[in-house]
Formats: structure tokens, sequence, C-alpha cells
């Protein structure tokens, strides 16, 4: 047994028990963490899960969404078998199919949409999970379409724009590199991202100095922050301009690294000038000697890295908002230096491990020259400038209003519209189609609008290649016996691959083979890995250290750090997309008399993501109600109660749930957590209220007005009846 493999032992039952622990992984959240599972397996059937000490990133530790694998998988809502509407679109009424019928129905429907119209005419799109997208795109592809998007219409991209825009690379903060100073802006990586977590508190154990700027008071604000400031909602753009000047106007900028990696020096300088200490108070409600303070301390901190996350862009100026927090790591002389702001470059599934693939090459090399504009390309030119795929917060409106083009069917796999804004409004759109097929686990809204299901597995049912910093990849197999008669998404693509006559030899091949081609030069280590169930390190993994990427040139259209964007100057003017990261006023378009207060709707809780746990009973358990947070001095103004029932109304819907008094809300702003079915948010949330650089909904910034229930009585005795508590944070 190797040193490797004698980390990973578990302690094993005896052979009389008929248990056998498997490893696996758990793939419920963000593919940053894809913590290692220990799988307890009898006859095929999990019995429980922990997690595999040693293993990269989690070492042995699972979060309350992993620890409740085998609810998750067993979740009595599982698809079992290939299902065909019989009855109204939105309706429960299906049949049981065979695999055989299923997919022959989907293939001759798209290949007679495709010959009718065009290959474009038809979307494919995927929720959160990631890794089947390479094999969905390539599909997509190999069947002559482009019109291929995915929820990172919602999540991540933007961010990755705005990096992307100044440094030409995706960034992340060097918390290993020893920084002085680490500012997490819309950051709550207790909740958002556990092992985040545990860096922050390992830094702040070692003495660093935490600045946590958040709209709401959270886990990382009370625990973590040397220093906490709260702007309100949407100010942030002002926050860092602020900070900016603080910094300019006392010469504590790094003016050599300025001169000698930056383009847009004196653009970006007058700019920020407009915004004095007495201006950004007023603006963001921050006192200005907290604004000066952290100005400050990140212009004294040598080094310091200043990073912010997907929060602070579901705003409808989010991607600005990114950028004019990134621009304090360049003024600062803070990248591309240990404890600063690193540079990334992706491996496999937007991961970076140190080591190339041969991912893009698989993606696009049966991709042909692009016919019709793809969807949302003309509303969100940047997005489409920068992805070249759809922005699927433009697909409602496309598919209503057929401009450019009808769009006529849709490959939904994991598609959960509760997550897109104003969610009725895209299932009118679903009805309006001519076909479409949805591939899930569970049964969704989604699900009931689709012409075929076809039921998709698990981590735990499936095997999976995953990449982690370090250079190491992982392969998993099959652990347990599948639900019903369930498949991989791959092998549903695959076999699509040929039904749809796309000729692509490789995809029809499946997963193995494509694996062993985007990976070529790590035979041995996929062997390997897949032998085992434990990380394999690539041969092919090389330390990239700090410095290397400025030595060579950013990645930008100047080569260098482009505090002014020559990508969007070069946009058709038309656009008014500006190459300064300017700050707009992000608040809604309506009477702020008659909606005086803003929602920012899906924060983060610890016991759910999205749509996926909330039927888990273990975790729904832990906040069983859907309620909004509201400050008590607000609730008391507006005679409002713990527990009470209120009706949260915004341009476009009304909610009713109950109220929950806590200080963590600021006054004048409420606070919900999306994804549940008997309240969902994004009802509130407009579909036009979008970022123009990025096509992002601006989710956490929602113009309602709030008021009790006139109906509801004795509200807090109702909610306590049912296990409902006041929640502090
Ligand atoms: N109001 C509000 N809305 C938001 C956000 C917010 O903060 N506030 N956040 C946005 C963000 S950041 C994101 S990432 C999105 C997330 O939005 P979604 O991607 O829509 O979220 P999930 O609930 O994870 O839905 C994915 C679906 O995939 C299914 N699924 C899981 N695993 C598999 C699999 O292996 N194969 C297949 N075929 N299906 C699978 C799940 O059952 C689920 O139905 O929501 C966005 N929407
Ligand atoms: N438990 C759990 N973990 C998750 C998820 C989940 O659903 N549940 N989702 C995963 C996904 S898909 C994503 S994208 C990430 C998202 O994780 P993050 O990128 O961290 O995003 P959020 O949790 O949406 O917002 C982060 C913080 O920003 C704050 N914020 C919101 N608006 C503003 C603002 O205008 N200004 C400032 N300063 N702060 C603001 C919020 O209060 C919140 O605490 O989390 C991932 N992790
Ligand atoms: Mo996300």
């Amino acid at each position: 047994m190797t040193k490797e493999e004698q980390l990973f032992k578990a302690k094993i039952p005896g052979p009389e028990t008929g248990i056998e622990i498997r490893r696996t992984m758990c793939d419920i959240c963000t593919p940053g963490a894809h913590c290692g599972v220990n799988a307890y397996v009898k006859d095929g059937r999990l019995l429980k899960v922990e997690g595999t000490p040693g293993y990269p990133g989690s070492n042995g530790k699972l979060c309350t969404k992993g620890a409740a694998n085998r609810q998750y998988i067993y979740r009595k809502d599982r698809i079992l078998s290939p299902m065909v509407r019989t009855g109204p679109k939105g309706s429960d009424e299906f049949r049981q199919a065979t695999w055989e019928e299923a997919l022959t129905l989907i293939a001759d429907n798209l290949k007679k949409i495709k010959a009718e119209s065009d290959p474009d005419s038809i979307v494919w799109y995927t929720g959160y999970s990631k890794w089947y997208r390479p094999w969905l795109k390539r599909l997509c592809h190999s069947f002559g379409g482009h019109n291929y998007m995915t929820e990172s219409s919602t999540c991540y991209k933007s961010g990755w724009m705005a990096s992307n825009l100044i440094f030409g690379s995706n960034t992340r903060p060097d918390m290993g590199g020893n920084p002085q100073l680490i500012v997490g802006w819309g950051s709550n990586p207790y909740i958002n991202a556990y092992l985040g977590g545990r860096g922050y508190a390992a830094c702040k154990a070692a003495g660093v100095k935490i600045i946590i700027i958040d709209v709401r008071r959270t886990q990382a604000s009370e625990k973590l922050a040397d220093l906490y400031l709260r702007p309100r909602i949407g100010t942030d753009g002002v926050l860092a301009h602020a900070m900016a000047k603080v910094i300019l106007d006392n010469g504590w900028q790094d003016q050599p690294f300025l001169d000698q990696y930056v383009l847009g020096f004196a653009e970006y300088r007058d700019m920020v000038s407009q915004y004095d200490l007495d201006t950004a108070e007023r603006i963001t409600g921050v006192p200005k000697e907290d604004i000066y303070r952290a100005a400050r301390m990140i212009a004294e901190a040598k080094p310091c890295s200043v990073s912010t996350n997907t929060g602070i862009t579901h705003h409808k100026n989010g991607l600005n908002t990114c950028r004019a927090i990134l621009a304090l790591n360049v003024i600062t002389g803070n990248v591309d230096k240990p404890g600063g702001i690193l540079p990334t470059t992706d491996t496999f599934l937007e991961m970076g491990a140190g080591f190339e693939t041969r991912e893009e090459e698989f993606i696009f090399e049966t991709r042909t020259p692009e016919r019709l504009p793809l969807v949302g390309q003309k509303r969100f030119p940047l997005w489409y400038d920068m992805n070249h795929d759809g922005q699927a917060m433009d697909l409602t409106r496309h598919i209503l209003t057929e401009d450019p083009y009808p769009i006529r069917a849709l490959a939904a796999f994991g598609m959960n519209t509760r997550m897109f804004p104003q969610t009725s409004q895209l299932l009118k759109a679903l009805e309006k189609l001519d076909f479409m097929f949805a591939t899930d686990l569970f049964w969704t809204d989604a699900c009931r609008y689709a012409d075929v299901i076809l039921p998709a597995c698990s981590s735990f049912e499936r095997g999976e290649v995953k990449c982690y910093p370090g250079g190491f990849m992982s392969y998993t197999q099959q652990a347990i016996d599948r639900v019903g008669d369930c498949r991989s998404d791959v092998e549903i693509i695959a076999q699509l691959a040929k039904r749809l006559d796309t000729g692509d030899e490789l995809l029809m091949q499946g997963y193995d083979a494509c694996i062993r081609y985007i990976f070529e030069g790590n035979e041995e280590e996929l062997t390997e890995a897949r032998r085992t169930g434990i990380p394999v390190r690539s041969k092919m993994a090389r330390p990239t250290p700090p410095g290397s990427y400025l030595a060579n040139g950013a990645n930008t259209p100047s080569g260098k750090l482009e505090l002014y964007s020559i990508r969007i100057a070069n946009l058709d003017p038309e656009t008014g997309l500006d190459p300064l990261p300017v700050w707009f006023d992000g608040d809604n378009d309506c009477d702020k008399e008659e909606y005086p207060f803003t929602l920012m709707a899906g924060a983060r809780i610890p016991n759910a993501i999205h749509s996926r746990c909330h039927n888990v009973p273990w975790l729904r358990s832990l906040r069983p109600d859907p309620m909004v947070d509201i400050h008590p001095e607000d609730a008391k103004s507006l005679g409002i109660s713990q527990g009470d029932l209120v009706a949260v109304s915004t341009t476009v819907a009304a909610l009713r749930l109950r109220a929950n008094l806590t200080l963590t809300a600021n006054r004048g702003e409420l606070h919900m957590f999306h994804g549940y079915e008997e309240a969902n948010a994004n009802e509130l949330v407009p579909n036009t209220e979008n970022d123009p650089y990025s096509g992002f909904p601006s989710f956490k910034q929602i113009r309602c007005r709030i008021e009790k229930d006139a109906a509801d009585s004795n509200g807090a005795a109702a909610q306590e009846e049912r296990g409902g508590k006041q929640h502090a944070l």
C-alpha cells in the first residue's frame, strides 16, 4: 500500500457486515470544492457518507449539504425513467417510456426543426452542473449549432469578465503568500465556500488583518473583520472610487508599477476625482472616517489583496463595480506578487490546476462559422464579445418576441427555471416552443414543460474527472447502484451524437475516450486515479511563480493592465459601454415612494444551494420557512412582528411570506433566500433590470414595498408550531 493509500484508508467495517467503503465525490455545490467522499455502501445502496481524509482541499471535511448526500440522492422526487408528456404543458401528465423511444423522439424532433429552420433555432442550455459542459457544447457544435448557454449567464462570468478586462486573465487572492491584509468585498466564505472560510480563518490566526465589506452583517463580518464596512446595496463602486481617491490624493499609489505595467491611469484618476469622502458617505452610507481608514490600510499593507465574488455582480452596475474593486489592486501594485492578486489559468472545467489540457480544442474543433446572432448577442454585446456563448438572461425575451428570429426548441440539461428572473414569464416562453426535452435528477418546474424527460444521475452513480490546485486530478467510478433507470448526462450526449447524425466519432465513444483525448499526456495518471479513487498529481503540472505573468506582458489588447479597457473602446460606440469602470446608479426605474425598500434576493444559506436542497429533509429542517429579513426598527414602524405574514411587492409581482426580524439587515433593506417553491424570490425580480455590460440580472437590488398581511393573526405562534424560529444570522 502506498503512503497516499494509507492516508486515505478509512476504518473499514468487517466483511461480515457486507458494507464496503467506496470513494467518490460530492458535486452538490461549486466545482471549486467538490469534496472527497467515503461512501458506505451495502447491496449497492448508500448507507452513509464521510469526508475522505487527505483529499485535496476538503481533507476529510463535508459541509451540511455534503453530509446530507444520502437524503439528496434518494429524494422522493427523483425521476426514475424516461417520461413522455401526455397532458398540457406545465401539468404532471406524463407516461413512462423506454430510452429507445425517448431518444428517438428527441432526435427526430431536433433533426426536423434543424431541417425546417436553422440549427440555431435550437437552444442548448445547462444549469449549475459543470461536469458535462464540454460534451454538451461540443454536441451543440457537432449538430451545427452555436446557441449554447449556461447558468454562468448569472454566475461567475461577470467577475471573470471584469478580471479579464483589467488583467487579461482570471485572478485569485493569494492567501498563502503571506499577505498583510485581505479585503473580502461581498464575501461570506463560511457559508458560500466553507473551504475558503478555513483559509480566511487560518490567515486571521496568523495575524493577517481582514476587512469585510457587506451589506448584511454575516458570519464573516462578525468573526473575521478587523474593519467591517456596510454600504447601501449597489453603492460599492462609489466606495471603491472614493478609496482610490484617498490613495491617489495622498500619493500612496505604486507609481513605478503604474508607469511600467498599467494603461489608462490618467483617465482613471480623473474619473475617481469626483468621489470625495463627503459624496461617498452620502451615497454609500459608510462613515467617511471608515472609508479613509480602509483606504489607508489597503495602501499601507504590503502585500494586500482586494477580491470580490458573484454577489457583487448581481446588480445592474455589477460588472463595473467589480472592475472598480479590482482596480484597487492595480493602483497599489499588488498584482502578480506573493500575497496579492494572482492571474490564474484554467486547466479543466474552469479550475486552474497548474497544467494545460486540450479542453478548448475538444469543445471548439467541430464548431462551424456563425450565421445568426446568438441569444443576447445584440442586447449584451460585451458578453458576446468575451464569451461567444448565448446570454441565457435574454432567452425569455427572445422566445416571446421572436426577435431577431424564432427559437423553436430547447435542450435543457439541469434547467431550474426558478433561478431565472420573473420565472413565470420564462414558463410562458417555454409553452411557446415546438419541442423541449429536459435531463434532471428531480422533477422540476422546467421538466413539466418538456415533451420528453430523461433521468440523470448523481456523482455517486457515475464516474468523473476533476482537477484540483497543485496539479491534482481525480477520476471517480460509479460507487452505488443507479436510482431507477437513470443514465449519466454524457451517456445521453453520446447517444444523441449518434442519433442526430453528427458524424462525431469521438463524442459517440463516450466519456472515457473524450477524457483521454482532453488529458493527452496524462494517461498513466488517469489510470492510476481511476484505480485508486485517489487524486494523482499530473507530471505536466508546473508552478507559475508570481511575477511570471507580467514579465511576458498581460493578455489584454494592449499587453498592459487596463484601467481603461481597449476591448470596450473597440466596441461599437452605440453600445454606450464605457472603457472606464464608471459607477452608475443601479436602482430600479420606478416610483421610489411606492417602493421605498430595496430587496436583496439570494445571499447564501448553509442548508441550501439554489433549488437543490429545499426538498432534503435534514437540510430543510434548518430553515423550514421562506422568510424575509427586516431590520427590527423598520418592522416596528410598519407594525410587523417576528413570524408575521407579510406581502413583499415589486413592480412585477407580490409574494406572501413570514417576516424575520434581524439586525443583519440594514435599515431600508430586505433580504430573502432564493429557491423556495412556495415563495420564489425570482418572481419579484424584473426581467428587464440587467447589467448592460454582462447581462446579469439585478437579483440583489430590487425596489419593493413590504406590508403586514391584514388577514394574518398570531403569526409568531403559528410559525412556532411548525418549528420555524427567529434566525440571527
Ligand atoms: N434570486 C436569485 N437568483 C439566483 C441567484 C441569486 O443569488 N439570487 N444566483 C444565481 C446563481 S449565482 C446561480 S449559479 C444560479 C443557479 O441556478 P441553477 O443552475 O438553475 O441552480 P440549481 O438549483 O443548482 O439547478 C440546477 C438543476 O440541475 C439539476 N442537476 C443536478 N445535478 C445534475 C446532473 O448531474 N445532471 C443534470 N442533468 N441535472 C442535474 C438539479 O436537480 C437542478 O434542477 O442561480 C442564479 N439565480
Ligand atoms: N450554502 C451555499 N453555498 C453556495 C451557494 C448556495 O446556494 N448555498 N451558491 C454557490 C454559488 S452558485 C455561488 S455563485 C456562490 C456565491 O457566493 P458569493 O459570490 O459570495 O455571493 P453571494 O452569497 O450571493 O453574496 C456574497 C455576499 O455579498 C453581499 N452583497 C450582496 N449585495 C451586495 C452589495 O451591493 N454590496 C456589498 N458590499 N455586498 C453585497 C451579500 O450580503 C453576501 O453576504 O456561492 C456558492 N456557494
Ligand atoms: Mo452561482
